[in-house]
């Protein structure tokens, strides 16, 4: 995290976890732009925070002395999203024989504990749903096998791309390191996208159906999120189960006045006289 903004999925997430995993190291990487309120919410869900360094495009341009999004394959600066590189801190944790690293806007529908079994040094989950032939995969969840080399390598091969043309984002980079035949492929329960896909193991909110949930202009009632008992069909009941999930959190973990703090609580939307929550298709 890289701000303040993903600290409302990332609860949700820490709760997920505590809910289904018999693993209850969590660590969650943060930068120093995040304030000390949003650390103390994460901690109080379980997460240990780590403060490394911001890592993306621009920290990357930074350091080649270049501005490199004119290259070939360059990425207008308004599309670049903040710190995503941040995530090649998990590959020096090297007290670990093994980290599941999830973004934040993921959550654990059931447990996963049998990823920490796998043998290989990496993996994660095809780019495109079954059926569709795409030599990609997603960087939302990855295995990891934590090892000094192997991230000075991909670090060399970042620094490296972006001096010949333009900085790689970190999915196309991690794609480029591992492919092809690097990867070990895991099955698509384990990082769901954009549709409803059984067994659903988990969910990323990825990108961009359904909306990122706590960005969104509309959100359940906290009455009509409790009501929800499915059944899950759509990607908008994945958005009412994470309310759902959400104001639990709140209540569960004491953080009531902390959320009404925040920019992110909105009264009328949240406990309206007549229901609003006219997202859902
Ligand atoms: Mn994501």
């Amino acid at each position: 995290m890289v701000s303040d903004d993903f600290v409302v999925p990332a609860l949700v997430l820490g709760d997920s976890i505590q809910t289904f995993s018999c693993h209850k190291t969590m660590i969650a990487l943060i930068s120093g732009n995040v304030s000390k309120d949003t650390q103390n919410a994460l901690q109080s869900v379980g997460w240990e925070t780590r403060l490394v360094e911001e890592m993306d495009c621009n920290w990357m341009d930074a350091k080649v002395g270049e501005d490199r999004n004119s290259g070939l394959f360059g990425i207008p600066p308004r599309k670049r999203i903040k710190g995503t590189h941040t995530r090649f801190h998990a590959w020096t944790y090297t007290e670990f024989s093994k980290i599941i690293y999830v973004d934040a806007d993921y959550i654990l529908m059931t447990n996963i504990d049998e990823l920490f079994q796998i043998t290989e040094h990496f993996a994660a989950v095809p780019c495109s749903r079954p059926g569709v032939v795409d030599p990609c995969f997603n960087a939302g969840l990855l295995v990891i096998k934590p090892d000094l080399k192997t991230y000075q390598e991909i670090m060399k091969l970042w620094r490296e791309t972006t001096e010949k043309d333009t900085c790689p984002n970190d999915q196309v980079l991690l794609n480029d390191f591992y492919t092809p035949g690097g990867w070990k492929a895991i099955p698509y329960a384990f990082n769901i996208r954009r549709f409803v896909f059984r067994p659903l193991k988990s969910f990323h909110y990825a990108c961009c159906r359904p909306q990122k949930p706590w960005i969104g202009e509309c959100r359940p009632s906290r009455k009509e999120a409790r009501a929800f008992a499915g059944p899950i069909i759509t990607v908008d009941d994945m958005a009412l189960v994470f309310w759902k999930n959400l104001y639990e959190v709140l209540q569960k973990y004491d953080l009531e006045d902390w959320w009404r703090s925040t920019s992110f609580f909105r009264p009328t939307q949240e406990f309206p006289i007549v229901s609003n929550y006219t997202c859902r298709a």
